[in-house]
């Protein structure tokens, strides 16, 4: 009747938890997900890139309950795109969620179902409060891995549609060395 406990150490110089279940996205799992599609399709047949890994705790979808997980993040273009996740809003769309930064440097796009979008740049240390309604996509902005632990609620759930065949309104940019949160010229 009363669920284990339990406790779990999460390695922050690799984001890896033990035990977890993993999910790997490569490039080619992205597609339609960057704005220049010809890097994009070169990428791939070249080598097809892991772009991130995850590693999930999650529970039975029932309310009040939990889930954790890790996200690393490769460094990486697509063209002048960061390589970023693919975003989602929670499939209950009042679910919250609170992100960690753990290691490496980037930021997360938040943005409502009008469109409206905030950048929130993140390093170690950064908490992050993701307000219920919020889609939410994390960008690597460094060289190095961009490591985070998400905790969400274990109802959640995942709605990758809206932002699969939209995008957000805004991308990540490098131009002349210097990173840029710019309008989605596609939106
Ligand atoms: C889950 C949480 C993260 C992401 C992960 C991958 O609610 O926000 O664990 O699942 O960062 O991103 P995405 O958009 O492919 O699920
Ligand atoms: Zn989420």
């Amino acid at each position: 009747m009363y669920k284990e406990p339990l406790g779990v150490k999460v390695d922050f110089n690799t984001g890896v938890i033990p035990g977890a279940k993993k999910i790997v996205r490569r490039l080619s799992d992205m597609k339609g997900y960057f704005l220049d599609e010809k890097s994009w399709e070169e990428l791939v047949k070249k080598e097809d890139p892991i772009v991130y890994e995850v590693y999930a705790i999650e529970q039975e979808e029932k309310e009040g309950d939990l889930n954790f997980a890790t996200t690393i993040l490769y460094p990486g273009k697509v063209g002048k795109e960061f390589f970023f996740t693919k975003g989602h809003y929670h499939s209950k769309k009042d679910r919250a969620e609170v992100y960690v930064a753990l290691k490496g440097k980037g930021g997360m796009l938040l943005q409502t179902p009008e469109g409206e979008a905030r950048w929130i740049p993140m390093e170690p240390g950064t908490v992050v409060y993701v307000p219920p309604y919020w889609a939410h996509r994390t960008v690597n902005t460094g060289d190095e891995p961009f490591i985070f632990l998400a905790i969400y609620p274990a109802d959640a759930g995942h709605d990758y549609g809206t932002i699969a065949e939209r995008g957000f309104s805004k991308i990540v940019i490098e131009e002349n060395g210097e990173v840029k949160v710019v309008d989605n010229p596609r939106w």
